[in-house]
């Protein structure tokens, strides 16, 4: 099925002059003619999407591309990702990239950063600083769109269905507090409810990562014995989420009249949608991590000399269990409405993917 996309959405997408995904194989040298010392500080590992993320990044600033790269892997923690950037300065790095853990507290070391004359490029999560001179640049995923799609297909469905509303009995497996892509997906969720009257039950953080998800949906199951729809912030969560089900005896899929537990999730990573394949995640949103090929684009941009915009949005699919719901319309965090198309998944489609 081919993705429509309303003009306003590609004439968003063009005025933000989006990245082109296509790296370019040339050398990438300084103006001293050594490699471009770039410093990454990860999140760390906690997912697949993350992995995916890593690997793009490696394999995008290798030795072979003209670079050097000094990867750090912060263990989802803010005060590693504090010590790392301030390391990166020491070093003299040509680039700082940062994928923030959260979005609150940067903006010290990212003056240190400016001070030093370092830019700056923010990958994946955004922060939220006082001054956005604080960093050059920014690439990533509007998690607030993402989190909208799924409220959106979930009312969508539920109403082909002929659920009421108030029969939906939500839980929310978040991500980790403050990070972009739970403020995003929760916010998307939230005005859900608002806006439809769907009853959400509880939400608690998972922390992005499979065993997480599977604890708190232990215990979420334990508290409630009407759940019928569960929203995982992420794949993993998702993962750990399907096994407590299973393991307490339920059934995931998308017959919530007959009793199953319908998954909504996001990231969209092989062994996401190979579980939309199976009918055990209706609906997974995507989120593109391939960002190297991006945060290169804007380096050697910045090394030409052009301008760059503030805010790179990558563009993002839906994929879904079945064609219930074909098309679901949606506001992105420009304000900006756009129709998506939802495509049932195949092993096809899967198979097809980078990741
Ligand atoms: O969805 C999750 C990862 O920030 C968009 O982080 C990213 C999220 C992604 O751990 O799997």
């Amino acid at each position: 099925m081919k993705r429509k996309v309303i003009a306003t959405l590609m004439a968003m997408t063009m005025a933000l002059g989006m990245m082109s995904v296509a790296a370019s194989a040339s050398e990438t040298e300084g103006t001293d003619g050594e490699p471009l010392v770039i410093g990454f500080s990860q999140v760390g590992a906690e997912s697949d999407w993350r992995t995916a993320n890593t690997e793009s990044m490696k394999s995008t600033f290798s030795e072979e591309n003209g670079y050097e790269l000094i990867f750090d892997d912060a263990q989802q923690k803010q005060e590693n990702q504090l010590t790392a950037i301030r390391n990166f300065i020491q070093q003299e790095v040509d680039y700082i990239l940062l994928a923030p853990v959260t979005e609150t507290g940067w903006d010290t070391v990212l003056q240190e950063a400016k001070d030093a004359g370092i830019p700056v490029i923010i990958v994946d999560r955004m922060v939220d600083v006082s001054d956005d001179s604080l960093y050059t640049t920014w690439i990533g995923t509007d998690s607030l769109l993402e989190g909208r799609k799924a409220a959106e297909w979930l009312n969508a469905y539920a109403t082909a269905k002929g659920i009421a509303p108030e029969d939906l009995h939500i839980v929310d497996i978040q991500g980790t507090i403050g990070s972009t892509a739970q403020i995003g997906r929760t916010q998307g969720l939230e005005e859900g409810v608002e806006k439809y009257g769907w009853d959400l039950l509880a939400q608690q953080s998972g922390e992005f990562t499979q065993a997480k998800g599977q604890e708190v949906m232990e215990s979420m199951l334990k508290q409630y014995d009407n759940i019928n729809v569960v929203y995982c912030e992420n794949d993993n969560e998702a993962f750990g989420a399907i096994d407590a089900i299973e393991a307490a005896g339920k059934t995931v899929g998308t017959d919530i009249a007959n009793g199953e537990i319908l998954v909504i999730s996001f990231d969209t990573t092989n062994a996401g949608l190979t579980d939309v394949l199976n009918g055990k995640i209706a609906c997974d949103v995507e989120c593109n991590p391939l960002h190297g090929p991006r945060a290169e684009a804007l380096i050697k941009a910045l090394e030409a000399g052009e301008e760059v915009e503030k805010l790179n949005y990558v563009d993002e699919e839906i994929f879904a269990y079945d064609d219930t719901v074909t098309t679901v319309t949606a506001v992105n965090s420009l304000e900006e409405e756009g129709e998506y198309a939802v495509t049932p998944i195949t092993q096809e489609i899967i198979d097809g993917r980078a990741y």
